[in-house]
């Protein structure tokens, strides 16, 4: 494989100095860009671009051809998952994500098996290999995957929620299947996670969207759990790398929303990075976490809506803040949102956001 002409952003996650902050933005393809919207009428759904290997990757490399992204994200969804468990994935126009099947029973829950990577979800890990060469080590390429509970949570519920009612009565009533349901989620999503490593990935991003609806008691029982998990069984890479499969550790990023208040556990548990949302500052996620693991984040995705001189201004925040609680240094910080950018977003401003985080973090 080609060697990557920017490193930026692998190199953050590894507490290295870098040149310049790296810089991503969550949901950076998608329906604010224009070019994608004509690829999206062209292909006549979103399911259709993604489980076609080479809109997926045209996909992908939008937004890099119009900013400069320090690192491209797989085109994909974490709802593949439950849908090749035989949930049946479709998408209602304005209303989001939908499945045919629920799992609401133990005899649901039962039913579900880990599936086969190289079949039934052939099309993600061929959109990654597609990627990987038409990138050609431009930067590098993040694979990603919900959070078993954040998958449960569709799965139980039937589609996206709002107040999570039938997975947090499971979770009351019935908490043996929801563990059970959590635990081949979790099997699934290590397996999804070391194939798109195996096909081409360069670094893994899990999505606990939702862990932020649950009490801390129950995050501390149904979500995270499973992403210590993930992060001690996914490291059993570093047994695969010695043992020459793979070039080097690829690294792990846990992002969730809402939950800054287990930054010191998320910090501890064996993944590289953490993604923040918002409703923490920066300085304080670097404090609390003491250097353990790089920060990704996280600049309210509504700065977007602001002119250019608030976008600037918020930026420069986020970098400071940043550099305060982390003992004065710029190192170990991904540069990002702290959640996806929203369909009505101004292409222009991600531009801005983009080049300041560059000019006003260069070393
Ligand atoms: O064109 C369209 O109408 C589809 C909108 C869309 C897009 C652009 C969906 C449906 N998925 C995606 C792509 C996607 N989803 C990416 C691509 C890479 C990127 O540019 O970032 C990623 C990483 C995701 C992950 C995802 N899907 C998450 C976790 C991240 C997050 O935003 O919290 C979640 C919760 C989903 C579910 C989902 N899929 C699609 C939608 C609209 C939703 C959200 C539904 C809800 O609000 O519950």
């Amino acid at each position: 494989m080609t060697a990557l002409k920017n490193d930026r952003f692998l190199r953050a996650l590894r507490r290295e100095p870098v040149d310049r902050t790296p810089v991503w933005l969550m949901r950076q393809a998608g329906r604010y860009l224009p070019e994608y919207r004509a690829t999206r009428k062209e292909a006549g759904s979103f399911l259709g671009m993604a489980k076609n290997p080479d809109v997926a990757c045209e996909v992908t490399l939008q937004p890099l051809r119009r900013f400069d992204l320090d690192a491209a994200i797989l085109f994909s969804d974490i709802l593949t998952i439950p849908d090749a468990m035989g949930l049946g994935l479709y998408f209602v126009e304005g209303e989001g994500p939908k499945f045919e099947r629920t799992v609401r029973s133990a005899a649901d829950a039962a039913k579900l098996g880990v599936p086969d990577m190289e079949t039934e979800l052939r099309y993600v890990m061929d959109a990654v290999r597609v990627i990987r060469r038409e990138l050609d080590g431009k930067v590098p390429l993040i694979g990603f995957s919900g959070s078993p509970w954040t998958l449960a949570c569709y799965m139980v519920e039937g589609g996206g929620g709002k107040d999570f009612a039938r997975i947090k009565a499971m979770a009351l009533n019935d908490p043996e299947t929801l563990h059970q349901l959590l635990s081949v989620n979790t099997d699934a999503v290590i397996a999804y996670l070391a194939a798109q490593r195996a096909a081409g990935a360069q670094a893994l991003q899990v999505f606990d969207t939702w862990g932020g609806v649950l009490s801390p008691a129950m995050y501390r029982e149904f979500s995270l759990p499973y992403l210590q998990r993930i992060a001690r069984e996914l490291d059993r890479g570093a047994l695969r790398q010695a043992q020459g499969e793979l070039d080097e550790h690829v690294p792990l990023i846990l992002f969730g929303k809402g939950t800054a208040a287990y930054l010191e556990d998320l910090a501890a548990s064996g993944a590289d990075g953490v993604g923040v949302d918002w409703l923490v500052e920066l300085g304080e996620a670097a404090r609390r976490t003491q250097g353990k693991v790089a920060l990704q984040g996280n600049l309210d995705p509504a700065t977007l809506y602001g002119s250019p001189d608030a976008i600037r201004r918020e930026v420069r925040r986020a970098l400071d803040s940043y550099r305060d609680g982390n003992g004065g240094s710029r190192d170990g910080h991904v540069f990002n949102l702290g959640h996806g950018m929203s369909p009505d977003m101004n292409p222009d401003h991600v531009a801005v956001l983009v080049d300041e985080v560059h000019a006003y973090s260069a070393r």
